[in-house]
């Protein structure tokens, strides 16, 4: 079983090394990890290649050129993943707020699901303990009220970036239709799911705060979350489970 976990970065030079090296401790058979890096001017991608060359089977470095955002270094890199030949496709970021050690448990649960979600806002779920309430109730308001009210959502944790896809999920998707570039990139993946009636697991994470470096969040990602959910509904609320993808078969 091919897994490949899809870690995009931006200016994370000081996690990435520890990140990846996480990543591999895991000892999962067929294991490799594809490192999404826009130019970032801290020397991530630099750093990337050295990773790359250390463990040339299970480290690959795909350089994306200048900053794009979120959502199209993970369409770039599911691509790939895809490309590659991966069963198992895994999206997390690269600042440890998501912990490598719950993808066994992924595993388990994909083998009867096409995608699975680390999910904050499941029973056994957990934020970072530094989260003042402000920014509790902000991400609840964004989870539990505005995109469940206006996507009619059924995931507990609409915005979560943690996520195991199955193959099959992920080439039923037309990536040409899926136009966020920041964070609600994760909404619209999520509602697109659902519309396509794949089976989702959400299972419970702790989600820990950066450990190291600067945010990327910036007022206009968020401004861009709020605008879009609205865009979103209108583009794919026509998606029904015929309208996968079938995949191509590799040529023999
Ligand atoms: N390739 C690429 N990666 C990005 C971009 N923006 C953010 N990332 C990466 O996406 C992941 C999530 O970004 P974060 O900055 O941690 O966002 P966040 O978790 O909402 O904010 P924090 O509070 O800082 O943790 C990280 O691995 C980033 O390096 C981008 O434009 N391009
Ligand atoms: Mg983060």
């Amino acid at each position: 079983m091919k897994i490949v976990v899809v870690v995009p970065t931006f200016n994370e030079v000081e996690n990435i090394e520890a990140i990846v090296g996480e990543l591999l401790a895991l000892g999962l058979d067929g294991l490799s990890v594809l490192i999404v890096d826009d130019e970032s001017p801290d020397g991530t991608g630099k750093l990337a290649d050295t990773l790359a060359a250390r463990h040339p089977s299970c480290v690959n470095v795909l350089h994306r050129h200048e900053r794009h955002g979120l959502g199209l270094a993970y369409k770039d890199g599911f691509r790939q993943a895809l490309a590659e030949g991966a069963d198992a496709i895994v999206q997390m970021d690269a600042d440890f707020s998501h912990s490598p050690r719950y993808i066994p448990h992924f595993l388990e649960a994909l083998a009867g699901a096409d995608v699975v979600i680390g999910s904050r806002y499941v029973k056994g779920g957990t934020l970072d303990e530094q989260w003042g309430w402000w920014r509790r109730f902000l991400s609840w308001w964004a989870n539990a009220v505005y995109t469940r009210l206006l996507l009619g959502l059924h995931v507990r944790d609409g915005t979560a970036g943690y996520k195991m896809w199955s193959r099959s999920a992920l080439e039923g998707i037309d990536f040409g239709t899926i136009e966020s570039n920041g964070y609600i990139f994760q909404v619209e993946m999520a509602y697109v799911c659902e519309r396509l009636g794949y089976r989702i697991v959400e299972l419970p994470i702790h989600f820990e705060d950066r450990r190291i470096g600067r945010s990327k969040m910036s007022m206009r990602v968020k401004a861009e979350a709020a605008m879009r959910t609205l865009e979103i509904r209108w583009r794919h609320h026509r998606l029904r489970p015929r309208d996968r993808l079938t995949p191509i078969a590799p040529a023999a």
